[in-house]
């Protein structure tokens, strides 16, 4: 795959993301053959975009951590890509559903470090003894694919439809609980639209930062302290729509809101 081929579907992703509007997957018609390698250096080309628009990384995301995520999307393997700057959405804050293509949420469990965590090799142990605080968040994603509908490397290259992130001001350290048997819901207007417990992802969340640590290692990266980083959905995620009221719940560990005009 040449440079100018990762410049142009870059290009192609970053723009849809601008406009807010539907592109059809670069797997329908644009590369077919489109690898997970070949798709990370395309994420890695937007972002870096997006850094020369003047946006700064906040924290990693993980993605396709769970059953549920993995069957509603028809995808099957945990993926990564960035929350940046100017999706960060003000917990009890209003968002605006013109801002957005299609946005859907999800539950999700969010770690800090205290420490850097440096791959391969890395366990959830590991991930649980360097961890600094865990928050409830809920992300919201946006697809820039027709209809969410995309494969693997489609939703790689499009940093794994990241585009709002909600972090939960309810901070606890990992000892404080046991993060697999956390019960989550989802409500929308008071009405529970989605539930799981932690253990969902992976089988404990931790497990969904030691494998982002040992992704990030096959590039000589690591995962860094002090970055809010998201698990992954917990439950599938739920469609957004004008005059919600959505609160995610975590049991032990507080809940997270905001509204949607
Ligand atoms: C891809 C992003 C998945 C998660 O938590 O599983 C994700 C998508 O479903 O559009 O963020
Ligand atoms: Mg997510």
């Amino acid at each position: 795959m040449d440079e100018q081929l990762i410049n142009k579907l870059a290009d192609y992703v970053y723009q849809a993301e601008k406009e807010k509007r539907e592109i059809v997957k670069i797997t329908a018609e644009m590369y077919p053959e489109l690898s997970i390698d070949e798709a990370y250096l395309v994420q890695e080309e937007l972002i870096r975009r997006k850094q020369n628009d003047g946006l700064t990384i906040v924290g990693p995301k993980m993605g396709i951590t769970s059953e549920a995520k993995m069957k509603q999307m028809n995808v099957d393997n945990p993926i990564y890509g960035y929350v940046f700057d100017d999706m960060v959405v003000a917990e009890g804050d209003t968002i605006s559903l013109s801002d957005y293509i299609h946005p859907k949420i999800e539950p999700e469990i969010g770690f800090v470090l205290k420490r850097d965590l440096e791959g391969p090799n890395v366990t959830a142990l590991d991930v649980l003894r360097s961890t600094e605080y865990v928050f409830p968040a809920i992300e919201i994603i946006d697809s820039r694919y027709e209809n969410f509908n995309f494969t693997l490397p489609d939703v790689v290259a499009d940093n794994t439809s990241a585009s709002g992130a909600v972090f939960g001001t309810a901070l606890k350290t990992p000892d404080q609980l046991e993060l697999d048997v956390v019960g989550v819901t989802l409500s929308i207007n008071g009405e529970v639209k989605s539930l799981g417990a932690g253990a969902a992802v992976l089988s404990h969340p931790a497990n969904s930062i030691a494998s982002l640590a040992n992704m990030l290692a096959k590039k000589g990266e690591k995962v860094k302290a002090g970055q809010p980083i998201l698990s992954g959905g917990i439950t599938a995620a739920v469609r957004l729509s004008e005059g919600d009221f959505v609160n995610v719940k975590c049991g032990g560990l507080g809940d997270v809101s905001f509204f949607v005009k």
